[in-house]
């Protein structure tokens, strides 16, 4: 027979073994059956354990959280809908490449499919999205078994981080009693190993700083695509030492971390819209880093170029829509740029890097010229890649901000870090996540959202209330999802605006209100600015409301690409 005393022993020692693989944070929400894993994640030295009562926000939290700091988080919850809240974040993180180490409470065998309250069938509960599920089992707490439970720890942080990181799953049959009537006993049947080593170490066998040699040969007219790499924060400056040196353009979505040096062209987006330009630019190799941008223009670009195009990614992912890549490169990205600067060190035309930057000049003239003082939704993008800190994290919202990140922000040698949730560009989670962003205590940290977005996610703000989280939230408030009035969707009347653009009309001041934020309307450009420092210097929670017109920003969107057109024709 097992009791609360095999319980919790068995897992003392799993939550112990997840601190000893560098595990920092979990996150619980309440209920009765996830009671013994709730309380052990909570007493655990070295495991600051976060408490949401939403576990969908639960999910994204530990999302964030796992994102900024690249570390393992764990999120437990209850059984029965509890873990199929959960679902979102997990699908996210196998996306995105997120390590999470989910663990969920169920009932032990007897009580499944009998009627027992709060039971559903919570196996493999996740699909394909889970890289590893385990059917925990019940045990006694013998030295084997409690030996067995640090393995599994260990089995499972490594899991959530190798190869592709991604979340693992657990499931954990509990049986009651689910609370001890006594202290637990001193020993441990099954102490961990000396000096705080985990029960099975992992260590990382750092990448070479140079491979020897990576078959990618030089072209005079190459170009460099960049998009999301959020696991390696130093890629984006490797990235553009390397194009500097090459002299290839560097393409790069704000999120590579990417989009600074002298190569960097900010603008590809307004540029590759205007057909003969994107027709004249047609290189002889692209080399692809990261997660492939969100741009439209470029995807359609890359995807009709007659060229080389080989990817880099650290475990060769198959991003590759258009069926267009001919050489895949599994390495990690920045090893393999080290392997192959000598190689291609000042390969570029200069005369072809120059018509790149030149071009750029002139779209980022036509686009200030267009957007001039207003304060749009253009113009919050890029004032936020202006004005932020390098130490800030801009988290980015899906929708408009997303693109409008892409398309406006300039390049900068020392921006801020970029997040997005870009694995399956849900609109969902964005708060939890940028709160478990902020929550890694690495600098400030700014979300920039749409209005949708957010009342999507509000009940998060309860978890930054009771958490006591700083968070910036730029809200871009156009009453409803401005994407779809760039859609010919937009043209089909009340029934485009009910069930398509869902305008709601809220009043953001009062739900900030209810959740203890603070809320203030910028409405040109400088008080934009003055909020924001406000905001970043306040502490807490404060949404600074921006209000705009959704057919106005698709009117100045394409004024700015009709200028952006007209401007490079005319340089021609
Ligand atoms: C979970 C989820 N549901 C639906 C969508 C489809 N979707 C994409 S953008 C969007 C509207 C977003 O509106 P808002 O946040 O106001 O941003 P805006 O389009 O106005 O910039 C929706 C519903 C999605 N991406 N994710
Ligand atoms: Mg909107």
């Amino acid at each position: 027979m097992t009791d609360a005393t095999d319980t919790y022993l068995l897992l003392r020692a799993f939550c112990e073994e997840l601190v000893r693989c560098g595990v920092t944070d979990a996150c619980t929400s309440p209920g009765s059956r996830s009671t013994p894993i709730v309380l052990s994640l909570a007493r655990t030295p070295g495991l600051r354990a976060w408490s949401h009562v939403d576990e969908r926000v639960a999910g994204f939290f530990a999302l964030g959280l796992a994102k900024r700091t690249g570390r393992p988080v764990a999120v437990a919850c209850t059984s029965g809908t509890a873990a199929a809240e959960l679902a979102p974040a997990v699908i996210e993180a196998a996306e995105a490449r997120v390590p999470l180490i989910v663990l969920t409470a169920d009932r032990p065998p007897e009580l499944r499919d009998v009627g027992a309250g709060q039971t559903i069938d919570q196996i493999k509960l996740y699909g394909a999205a889970a890289k590893w599920f385990v059917e925990v089992g019940t045990h006694e707490a013998t030295p084997e078994r409690v030996r067995w439970m640090r393995a599994l720890a260990c089995r499972a942080a490594w899991t959530a981080l190798d190869g592709p990181p991604g979340p693992v799953h657990l499931n954990l049959p509990l049986r009651e009693p689910l609370v001890l009537d006594g202290p637990l006993p001193d020993g441990d049947p099954c102490p961990g190993r000396a000096d705080g080593r985990p029960w099975v170490a992992h260590p990382v066998v750092p990448a070479p700083d140079e491979l020897p040699h990576v078959p990618v040969a030089p072209a005079p007219r190459a170009v460099i695509v960049a998009g999301r790499d959020e696991r390696d924060p130093a890629l984006g400056e490797a990235l553009a030492a390397f194009a500097a040196a090459s002299r290839y353009p560097l393409l790069a979505d704000p999120l590579s971390g990417a989009r600074r040096g002298p190569a960097a062209i900010a603008h590809y987006d307004a540029l590759l819209r205007d057909e003969p330009l994107a027709a004249e630019l047609q290189p002889e190799l692209v080399l692809r880093v990261g997660d492939l941008p969100t741009s439209k223009p470029l995807r359609a670009w890359l995807a009709s170029l007659d060229a080389e195009q080989v990817t880099l990614d650290a475990e060769g992912a198959w991003h590759d829509p258009a069926g267009v890549v001919s050489e895949r490169i599994a390495a990690n990205p920045r090893a393999t740029l080290a392997a192959l600067t000598a190689e291609h060190r000042d390969a570029g035309d200069p005369a072809w890097l120059e018509r790149w930057r030149a071009a750029d000049r002139t779209a980022a003239d036509a686009i200030a010229a267009t957007l001039g003082d207003e304060l749009s939704e253009p113009r919050v993008a890029a004032e936020l890649i202006d004005a932020l800190p390098p130490e800030a994290t801009l988290f980015v919202a899906a929708s408009m901000p997303i693109r409008d990140l892409e398309t406006f922000a300039a390049a900068r040698d020392d921006g801020p870090r970029v997040l997005s949730n870009r694995g399956a560009n849900g609109i969902d989670g964005t708060v939890a996540a940028a709160l478990g962003a902020a929550a890694a205590g690495e600098g400030p940290v700014v979300l920039h959202i749409g209005d949708v977005a957010l009342a999507y996610d509000l009940g998060a703000l309860l978890s930054a209330r009771r958490l006591g989280l700083d968070l910036t939230i730029v809200l871009v408030n156009n009453d409803g999802g401005g994407i779809f009035d760039f859609l010919p969707v937009s043209r089909e009347g009340a029934d485009y605006e009910r069930h398509v653009a869902t305008p709601h009309g809220l009043d953001f001041a009062q739900a900030a209100a209810l959740y203890g934020a603070r809320h203030a309307l910028a409405a040109d450009v400088s008080a934009l600015r003055t909020e924001l420092a406000r905001a970043l210097g306040a502490g807490g929670v404060t949404v600074v409301e921006v209000r705009t017109q959704r057919a106005a920003n698709v009117a100045l969107h394409r004024r700015v690409w009709d200028a952006v057109g007209a401007a490079v024709s005319r340089a021609r």
